[in-house]
């Protein structure tokens, strides 16, 4: 089976017909292929997306939300379908895909289907000067989304909703690695009435595919989510050409735990903030720091529940850990756990690959709890976004505050505590876009999402994206 470009509302080839083999994480066999987009391609989406903008630019706030609607209500109808794709094309366990990836994309849809009814400009009276300022903020033209493989059409949707929410038209790419949800979009689109060229997707690598996209002249806006080290390459090919950017990049995320937490919820939470998604989740809180007074009791407790979590086949039942994305990206994890070993960390749990009975050839690995000496040891300062976590303990706020800040990164923290000032006077000194205190990945869809430092450039979320997806124009009236 062959996955092809959406352009136009139609389903096509690349115009070179070269393709790339996909394979399935839990088996290790290639089940299908995706195009590998030229620039040419890239330019069929971009004349496409351009003839539709100036229609769609000005379809009412109401028929824009009532189409959206559609879209997310068709995604809910094939939450199976969906789910079981987004399964085999990652190696997440198929309850996940049910229970998030494919209900969250359903909710990026009808969140920003309803969020551009509601969106509104400021106006400014220049008192005693007989004028008036109102900001429009009018669509940019034609936007670019790159999204990643760790959560395909949940992240895909995140960007492109918001996108076409404010009147523009988009060229998208998901991850060559995980490229089937975004190609079944590409249908659900069509039947929800979504005009032509209002949503082009292409495939490819992001090398070439990606990379015309973000080199496109006329392609205004970059809205991005992946490594760090992709981000910087965005940033450099497009800060020249003056485009929009919105990076959302990688994450090295603290999860401090004081000995007056609910320490029951906070151990059920922390196996979850550890592995959920095989820990390939930039929100993931690798890095554990536990008080000194509960630190041994924790690792007890904590190496004894993760110890519980069963790796295997995505759609096994009782699998809690499922496949890691790719070969590459488990030797990578694999790699690191060697790395940790040569630096004096000691491995409580796990640290090797897992064979499945009957799925020999799939990238399994089992969750790895890895004691470090020194908060400064590479496995704790670079992101490694697999199924390792660091943990150590530590005696006082100020020697945690500075430990957890002492990285690159700077997406999100997470803060284990029933002490009031001391949670305000963390909150405030964190450096990261995103505090959790007594839960994690809690989101209401309002609120601002994205990191500082190299964690990334921009908010993505509520009236923050459709901030980013329009262009805001003062217009001064004297009367
Ligand atoms: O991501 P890439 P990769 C982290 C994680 C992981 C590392 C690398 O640490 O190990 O990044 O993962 C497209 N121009 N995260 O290599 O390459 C690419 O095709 C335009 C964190 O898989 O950043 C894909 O669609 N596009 C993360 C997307 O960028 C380009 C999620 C992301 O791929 C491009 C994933 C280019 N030059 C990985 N090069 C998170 N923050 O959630 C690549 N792409």
């Amino acid at each position: 089976m062959n996955i092809q470009n959406y352009i136009n509302g139609q389903y096509v080839n690349p115009i070179n017909n070269e393709w790339i083999d996909n394979y399935n994480p839990s088996n290790g066999e290639v089940y299908c292929q995706i195009p590998n987009s030229s620039k040419e391609d890239v330019e069929q989406a971009y004349k496409s997306a351009q003839s539709a903008f100036s229609k769609w630019s000005q379809t009412t706030l109401e028929e824009r939300s009532r189409i959206m609607l559609r879209v997310s209500e068709l995604i809910e109808e094939n939450l199976d379908r969906l789910a079981e794709a987004e399964s085999k094309d990652n190696g997440k366990p198929l309850w996940l895909a049910k229970a998030v990836d494919i209900p969250r994309a359903s909710s990026n849809f009808r969140f920003f289907a309803n969020a551009i009814t509601q969106f509104a400009s400021e106006s400014h009276e220049s008192v005693g000067q007989n004028a008036i300022n109102y900001t429009l903020r009018q669509p940019i033209g034609v936007v670019g989304c790159i999204s990643p493989w760790n959560l395909p059409l949940y992240l895909f949707s995140w960007k492109i909703a918001p996108a076409i929410a404010a009147g523009n038209c988009v060229v998208a790419k998901p991850s060559e690695v995980t490229p089937m949800t975004a190609y079944l979009l590409g249908d659900i689109c069509t039947e929800a009435g979504l005009p032509k060229g209002v949503l082009n997707i292409v495939h490819g690598l992001g090398t070439s595919t990606g990379q015309a996209i973000v080199e496109h002249p006329n392609i205004k806006a970059i809205s991005f989510t992946g490594g760090t080290a992709t981000g910087t390459h965005i940033a450099r090919t497009a800060a020249p050409m003056f485009k929009k950017l919105s990076l959302e990049l990688g994450g090295k995320n603290p999860n401090i735990i004081f000995a007056d937490c609910d320490y029951e919820d906070m151990l059920k939470t922390t196996v979850r903030s550890s592995f959920a998604n095989q820990g390939q989740i930039c929100l993931c809180g690798s890095r554990i720091f536990v008080e000194a007074s509960i630190y041994e009791q924790f690792k007890t407790d904590f190496t004894n529940a993760v110890s519980k979590q069963k790796v295997g086949h995505p759609l096994a039942e009782e699998t809690k850990i499922g496949a890691l994305v790719s070969k590459p990206h488990l030797e990578k994890v694999l790699n690191y756990v060697e790395i940790a070993k040569e630096e004096g960390g000691k491995v409580l749990h796990g640290g090797n690959q897992l064979t499945i009975e009957g799925h020999e050839n799939g990238y399994y690995m089992e969750p790895t709890i890895i004691e470090v000496p020194s908060d400064e040891c590479r496995v704790n300062q670079e992101e490694i976004f697999g199924p390792v976590v660091t943990i150590m303990p530590f005696n006082s706020e100020e020697e945690v505050l500075e430990m957890a800040n002492k990285v690159k990164y700077g997406l999100s923290a997470t803060l284990w505590t029933n002490d009031l000032k001391r949670t305000m006077r963390m909150s405030n000194k964190l450096q990261a876009g995103i505090v959790w205190v007594n839960t994690w990945l809690m989101r209401d869809l309002r609120t601002p999402f994205g990191g500082v430092k190299d964690s990334g450039v921009g908010r993505e979320g509520g009236f923050e994206a459709l901030r980013f997806f329009t262009e805001p124009k003062n217009v001064c009236i004297k009367y």
